[in-house]
């Protein structure tokens, strides 16, 4: 992996609202060892703040930015606009039929500028996370092999619950 403490993943979000929502981005990053900085910026509060961090990211180092807004959720799009590095979108969780808002302000990118949309709630943090890993470690030998670990953990999971199943579906006959 690359110099310790350059966080090679960006997370930002529009309010802190959206933190206790999308906090399963930061524990899959976390999970295997990739630094972060995370912060608050707002595509339509602090649109200057959101230009500066945008253009600067590759420039310290930045390898992937998470954006994750609620609503009108135009932070990722905005983003995605003033820079080349690859952009997660995780649309935040909403009282309007679960955040479809935010996935259609995410997802509806026009041509050109793309933006890779996760999922509104279930495991679209974590998987923004897991997204960002899979980048990194394209070039990182380090990184790929805890993802194969991790893919094979998960199957074995899989695996001793299906066994668990079987198990008592027979007892059950
Ligand atoms: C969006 O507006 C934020 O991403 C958040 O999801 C939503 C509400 O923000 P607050 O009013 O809670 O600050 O920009």
């Amino acid at each position: 992996m690359s110099e310790k403490n350059v966080p090679l993943v960006g997370i930002v979000m529009g309010s802190d609202s959206d933190w206790p929502k999308i906090q399963g981005v930061a524990k899959a990053l976390e999970e295997f060892g990739v630094p972060m900085e995370i912060r608050v910026m707002s595509a339509h509060r602090t649109p200057e703040i959101v230009h500066q961090f945008a253009t600067t990211a590759a420039a310290r180092g930045m390898k992937v930015i998470i954006a994750a807004a609620g609503g009108a959720a135009h932070l990722a799009g905005v983003v995605a606009s003033h820079t080349t590095l690859p952009v997660i979108g995780i649309p935040v969780v909403t009282d309007l039929a679960g955040g479809l808002d935010s996935l259609l302000s995410t997802v509806q990118m026009p041509g050109d500028v793309p933006v890779a949309c996760m999922a509104a709630g279930s495991g679209g943090p974590r998987n923004a996370g897991l997204l960002a890993v899979q980048i990194l470690a394209l070039s990182d030998a380090e990184l790929q092999q805890k993802l194969t670990s991790f893919r094979h953990e998960l199957a074995d999971k899989v695996n001793r619950k299906n066994e668990a199943l079987q198990k008592r579906l027979t007892e059950s006959k």
